[in-house]
Order: structure tokens, then sequence, then C-alpha cells
């Protein structure tokens, strides 16, 4: 009885609170552009979300404009290279000799953490555990979202809405089907991965092509390890218990790295499926989509949390020039420019995970094609290139 639509004011209404929500809620507030961040869940709850561990520079430069990255620079791992296995053959690529850039080892969950922190030290409005978010008017000059929380109705008007709600969030639902064409390709099989306060396998990131699949070693610092092996959809978390994970990643890695893996207990195990998603456009009227909610890469190659700090670098420009000088062609541009980086993250990721990854009606022939695919990675100094090139990210 007696619900009271709440209404309130902002510039700009960003749904979803991950780290693209949160990174543009910052940028924008740095240069004077208000904005609330509406989000699903509790703030532990998505600091709880064990996801992206590998940070290009573009990404990095983002959270220094944002005021966020002094931790992430004292705390972050610059890894100069990778290593790609396949059977018991190991080969680096360099990234800094290719192209004169690292990446940073950092967790999501860091990112996000700082984030919020940041977000908080400026009195920045979040709204979490939000339901019923509907989005109204996106194609008129007077948009406005409303949702409940906590049982209350509420309403904010802005000037634009940021959808940055994930994969599975309203915004991109919210574009007429009429007015959108999605693109998606979904992998025959998932990563299980854990985390687990042992010290890494190595110093840099292993990626593992063995002929009873994938595995990846990675970490987040000098006593937490992440690992990742290839798994089949149908199996759930609690199938695998640490030790069949421990033996079928050993079995999966070089033996000289295998002898050297440390092991212990688990402290988070968690299944993934893969899929390459693309919807296009990323705007309709004022309603702007960015990160998960328009684009999904699987994860090898690490580029699902910098595909989305691309986005909001393109987005945060265009707002800004808007708000300052009063010009559209930032927001205009946005959707093409932003797909046209997106899309080659999801090439180099497709090509990636199609080398690495065991398929289960994989021929003879395509297993050639990996043998050569790899081959050619390791002996050919313009693949290690174009390799390096694509992991630390394509220019913005
Ligand atoms: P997020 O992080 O999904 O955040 C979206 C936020 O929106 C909220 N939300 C809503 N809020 C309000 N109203 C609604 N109706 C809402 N619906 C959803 C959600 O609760 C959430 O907080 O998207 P964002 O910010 O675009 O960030 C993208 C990255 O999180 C993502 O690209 C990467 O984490 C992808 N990803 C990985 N990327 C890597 O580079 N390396 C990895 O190892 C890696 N592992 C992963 C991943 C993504 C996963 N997902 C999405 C299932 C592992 C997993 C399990
Ligand atoms: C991770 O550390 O979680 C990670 C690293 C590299 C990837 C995917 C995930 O390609």
């Amino acid at each position: 009885m007696g619900i009271e639509e709440d209404d309130v004011q902002t510039q700009v209404a960003i749904i979803g609170g991950g780290p693209s929500g949160l990174l543009l809620s910052q940028l924008l507030h740095r240069v004077g552009i208000d904005s609330i961040v509406l989000e699903r869940k509790t703030q532990d709850y998505v600091l709880g979300r064990i996801r992206a561990g590998v940070l290009e520079q573009g990404l990095v430069q983002l959270l220094e404009q944002a005021g966020c990255a002094d931790r992430l620079h004292a705390e972050g791992y610059v890894h100069h290279g990778t290593l790609v296995a396949y059977g018991q053959e190991m080969f680096r690529i360099d990234f800094t000799e290719h192209t004169g850039t690292p990446v940073i080892v950092y967790g999501q969950t860091e990112v996000t953490r700082d984030l919020y922190a940041a977000r908080e030290a400026a009195g920045g409005a979040i709204d979490y555990e939000v339901d019923d978010v509907v989005i109204h008017g996106a194609d008129s000059d007077a948009p406005h979202v409303t949702y409940t929380v906590h049982g209350e109705k509420r309403r904010i008007d802005c000037d634009f809405i940021a959808g940055c709600d994930g994969f599975h969030g309203v915004s991109r639902q919210a574009i007429p089907l009429g007015l959108r064409r999605e693109y998606e390709k979904v992998y025959p099989f998932g990563w299980l991965g854990i985390l687990s306060e042992t010290p890494p396998v190595n110093h840099e990131l292993i990626y593992a092509n063995s002929e009873r699949g994938f595995a990846l070693c990675s970490m987040r610092n000098d006593m937490l390890s992440r690992y990742y092996i290839q798994c089949s959809l149908s199996d759930k978390p609690e199938d695998w218990t640490d030790e069949a994970f421990w033996q079928e990643l050993k079995r999966r890695i070089p033996a000289e790295q295998a002898e050297k893996l440390v092991t212990g207990p688990s402290i988070e195990k968690s299944i993934a499926p893969l899929r390459s998603f693309v919807t296009e456009p990323m705007r309709w009227g004022r309603l702007f989509l960015c990160g998960d909610a328009a684009h999904i890469v699987p994860p090898t190659g690490a580029k699902g949390l910098n595909t989305a700090a691309s986005d909001v670098h393109y987005l945060f420009n265009g707002l800004r020039d808007y708000y300052r000088a009063g010009t559209t062609d930032g927001i205009d541009g946005y959707s093409e420019k932003a797909l046209k980086r997106i899309w080659k993250a999801e090439r180099f990721s497709w090509w990636f995970s199609s080398m690495m990854h065991r398929y289960p009606d994989q021929s003879e022939f395509d297993l050639k094609m990996q043998v050569a695919d790899l081959e050619f990675l390791r002996t050919n100094k313009a693949a290690q290139k174009a390799m390096a090139e694509n992991y630390v990210g394509l220019p913005y």
C-alpha cells in the first residue's frame, strides 16, 4: 500500500555495478558528470566472483585516469611474456620484445574493489540489490529508468543510459529485436577453474594444449594461484575433488612443470561455459551498451575485461565531449568505433581458443592443423609479433 515512486535526476543512469559500470561512473565523476549506478547484487557478491586476471595497458591507463591505479601499480605483476605448451614442447611469446608493452596481472576482484572504494570516497551514488529495472524512452529525448529497491519503487530521469549489466542483463533486451543483430558461437566445453593459496608453478602464464584437453596456469600473486582445465559442459564443480583436479592438470602440462607444481586445497572452484557473442549496434537512441552486455569472448587470451574497458573509453570520451563542447560526434560514432575493436578481439579469442582446445568432433586433419598452427607460432617471428600485439591489446 502507498508505494510511491521516488523520483531522482542524474546525467547518466548506469545499469550494472561490475567493472564497466563502476569505471564509467568514476571517469565521469572526474570530469564533473553525475551518474547513478544500479546493481542487482550486493557489493560482497560482486567481489566474490573470480574472473579476469590480465590487464592490458589501455585498461591500466583508464584506471590511472580514474585515479584508481595506486594499488594496481604497487601490487600488480608486470608480465613481459607468456608460455605456450603443446605436449612436452613449450615456447615463449615475448610481449615486450615484439610490442614494447607488457601486461599486468591483477585480478578483476581487486580492480572492482578499488573502483568501489573510489566511488565511495567520492560519495558516488550506487543502489545495490535493485530489481525490476526497466528502461523507458531510450529512443526519446527524455529517457528514464524505473526499478525497485527493497520493495520501494524508484525512478531516475536522465540524459543517457549506459547498459553495463553483463550478458544476462536487461539493457540489451531493451533494444527492439528488429533493430539489433546477434552473432554467436557456443563452444562444446567449459573451463573448470580453481583458486589455491599456493605459489604459482611459473612466474609467467602457461597456456597448454594437450591431448587430454586445454589447461592454463595463471596466478593472482606469489601465494595465490589460478588454474583452469577444459572440462565437459555436463561437469559440475562438485564432481571434481581437488585431488582429481591436480592430477588432471599435471597430465596436461609439460612434465618439467608438472613436477614443480605445488598443490593445496582449493578456495574457489567454478565452471564457466565458453562463448563468442556480439550484438550490433551497441547504441539505441540514448542507450549505450558496454562490456559483457554487448559482447562475450571465450577467456583464452583474457580479452573479456579488456574489451569492456575499450568500450568505456569510447563512451566516456563521447559523453565528455557532449557535456563539455556540445558535440555529438563521439556518442554518434560510439557503436561503430567500439565494434571495430571488439571484432578484432573476438577473432583473436576465437583463434587462440580453436588452437588450444580439444573438440569432441575434431578430425585427424583438424588435429594436424592445430599442430601446424602451433609450430608456425613457435618458429615464426611475424606470427609471434601478431600474437603479442593482440595479447597486450590492439590500440584504442
Ligand atoms: P559484469 O562483470 O558481468 O557486470 C555486470 C553487472 O551488472 C549486474 N546486473 C544488473 N544490475 C542491475 N540490473 C540488472 N538487471 C542487472 N543484471 C546484471 C551484475 O550483477 C553485474 O555486477 O560485466 P562488465 O562490467 O561488462 O565486465 C565484464 C567482465 O566481468 C567480463 O568480461 C570478464 O570477467 C569475462 N571473464 C573473464 N575475462 C577475462 O578476461 N579472463 C577471465 O578469466 C574471465 N573469466 C569471465 C570469467 C566471465 C565470467 N562470467 C561472466 C560468467 C569467468 C566468468 C565465470
Ligand atoms: C586468469 O588468471 O583468470 C586468466 C588469465 C588468462 C586468461 C584467462 C584467465 O586467458
